[in-house]
C-alpha cells in the first residue's frame, strides 16, 4: 500500500530539598514512540500534543490541528522506524482524524528548558533536507543542525535554555513526506564543570551513615546523587548549586559517591 493511499484510510530521602521532579538536569529523556499500539493510517488518529508532557515535553503544529502524528511502520513509508514499531510521521496533505494535516513543522515544547535536544529523521521515499532549530523562551535562535537525509540519520542542538524546538523539512523531499523517532533531550541545566563533590562517613543511630554534598552544580536544578554505582538519591540545588544527600545505614569500608549529571565523584571509608 502506498502512503498516498495510506493517507486517506491509511527514598527515604534524608537530605530532603523540594524540588520538582522536571526540575534542573535529569538523565537524557528519550521519547521512542513506542509507548502505545499505534494505527497505520493518519486519519486513524490525531496530531501528537500533550501525551509526554509529564516527561517535559509538549507537541504543536503549525495550527490547532496540525501536526506530525505517531503511526505504526505498517504505515509503508518504505522505512521501518529507527526503535520499536512507530515513528513519528509527516505528511504535509494527509488529513487526521478530526481534522488537520499532518505536516510539518513539529514544534517542540520544553518545560524546563531543554540544553541538549536530538533527533532521528529519514526521508523514507525520497531524500529529504531536514532543520532542526532550538529557541529560548524570548524566541531568540539559539542553535540549529540540518541534514539531508534518505534513510536515518540524526539532528542535533545544544544550548542553554532551549524552550522550543522546531524540526520542519526544508522543501526538498518529494512526495512530502517523511518520518523522525528518538528523540532524546535533556532538561535543565548543564553541570559546571568545576562542580564537586564531597563525601563523609560517620556513626549515626541508624548505622554507618554517607553524608554527600554537591557544590557548584547546576544551580535550581534535581540532581542524583549515587552510592557505589547502586543506590539512588534525589536532591535539588538552591541557588548557588549546593545539594546534600545521607545515605544510611551502609556497609563498613570503602564508598563512591558520585553525582550522575555531573560526572564528579568523592570516595569515603566506614
Ligand atoms: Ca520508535
Amino acid at each position: 500500500m502506498s502512503p498516498w493511499v495510506n493517507r486517506w484510510i491509511p527514598a527515604l530521602v534524608a537530605g530532603v530539598f523540594a524540588f520538582s521532579p522536571l526540575a534542573g538536569r535529569a538523565q537524557p529523556v528519550t521519547i521512542d514512540f513506542d509507548d502505545q499500539v499505534e494505527p497505520c493510517a493518519f486519519i486513524q488518529t490525531t496530531a501528537l500534543r500533550d501525551r509526554y508532557a509529564d516527561r517535559g515535553v509538549r507537541f504543536r503544529g503549525p495550527g490547532p490541528l496540525d501536526g506530525p502524528a505517531i503511526l505504526d511502520t505498517c504505515g509503508n513509508f518504505n522505512i521501518q522506524p529507527h526503535s520499536g514499531n512507530n515513528f513519528l510521521a509527516f505528511h504535509r496533505t494527509a488529513p487526521l482524524m478530526g481534522g488537520g494535516v499532518a505536516t510539518d513543522p513539529s514544534i517542540m515544547l520544553f518545560d524546563p528548558p531543554a540544553f541538549e535536544v536530538s533527533i532521528w529523521v529519514a526521508g523514507g521515499l525520497s531524500e529529504g533536507l531536514f532543520g532542526l532549530e532550538a529557541y529560548d523562551a524570548d524566541n531568540n535562535l539559539i542553535a540549529s543542525d540540518e541534514v539531508a537525509a534518505e534513510t536515518w540519520a540524526q539532528l542535533s542542538v545544544e544550548g542553554a535554555g532551549i524552550a522550543r524546538a522546531v524540526l520542519q523539512e526544508r522543501g526538498r523531499a518529494d512526495p512530502p513526506i517523511f518520518v523522525a523517532d528518538d528523540l532524546v533531550y535533556s532538561l535543565g541545566e548543564a553541570c559546571p564543570e568545576n562542580a564537586k563533590v564531597k563525601a563523609r562517613c560517620s556513626r549515626a543511630n541508624c548505622g554507618p551513615r554517607i553524608v554527600a554534598k554537591l557544590k557548584k552544580g547546576p544551580p535550581d536544578s534535581a540532581v542524583t546523587f549515587r552510592l557505589d554505582g547502586d543506590v539512588e538519591r534525589r536532591a535539588g540545588t538552591n541557588s548557588k548549586g549546593k545539594a546534600k544527600v545521607k545515605f544510611c545505614p551502609v556497609s563498613e569500608g570503602d564508598h563512591t559517591v558520585e553525582v550522575v549529571e555531573c560526572g564528579a565523584s568523592a570516595k569515603t571509608s566506614c
